[in-house]
């Protein structure tokens, strides 16, 4: 079918720009005809994950959850984005163990941007919430962001805009030949 399945997860702060490159990468790949299917946060919360909430427990089992429904889409030859801020390094070893039994490669994406920068964006005031005390353990001002060690791909999203960060990913998947 001339596409593997792989899964590329993109993990960072709030409003780093996860959901952002995300789409936009979706965007380009089915315009190049690829298959490609966008899990995220700010959906997969309101549906399948709507039971969760954001202590340590809840977020492991809401990336676990991701993680294996990522997998069972990528293992159908579908390019599989997943846009959650999974700050736990333990998590996302969990995800990528799921992909690794299965043989679906699995490639992380750290969407870097200082907390001083998102903080300022602040698209939906949570930041300004969470250091008012109105939303307990917010990652970054009361809950940890552990970031990647050695991610496979590493977007600083204050120094390159999204049309640079979308040819990077594609630039490396078409190397790569996963697509
Ligand atoms: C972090 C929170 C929190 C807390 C609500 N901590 O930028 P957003 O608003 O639209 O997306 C964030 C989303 C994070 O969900 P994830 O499933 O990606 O998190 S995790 O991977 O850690 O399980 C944010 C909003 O939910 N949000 N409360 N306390 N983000």
């Amino acid at each position: 079918v001339g596409q593997k399945g792989v899964t590329i997860w993109f993990t960072g702060l709030s409003a780093s720009g996860k959901s952002t490159l995300a789409c936009a990468l979706e965007l380009e790949l089915l315009q190049k005809g690829k298959r490609a299917f966008r899990l995220d946060g700010d959906n997969v919360r309101f549906g399948l994950n709507k039971d969760l909430g954001f202590s340590p427990k809840d977020r492991e089992e809401n990336i676990r959850r991701v993680g294996e429904v990522a997998k069972l889409v990528a293992s159908s030859c579908t390019t599989t984005l997943t846009a959650f801020i999974s700050p736990y390094l333990a998590d996302r070893a969990i995800a990528r163990k799921i992909h690794d039994e299965s043989n679906i490669p699995f490639l992380e994406v750290f969407v870097d941007a200082p907390l001083a920068e998102v903080e300022k964006r602040d698209p939906k005031g949570l930041y300004a919430k969470a250091r008012a005390g109105v939303i307990k353990e917010f990652t970054g001002i009361s809950a940890p962001y552990e970031a990647p060690e050695k991610p496979e791909l590493h977007i600083k999203t204050a120094e390159v805009d999204i049309e640079t960060g979308v040819k990077i990913i594609v630039d490396y998947l078409e190397k790569n030949s996963f697509i």
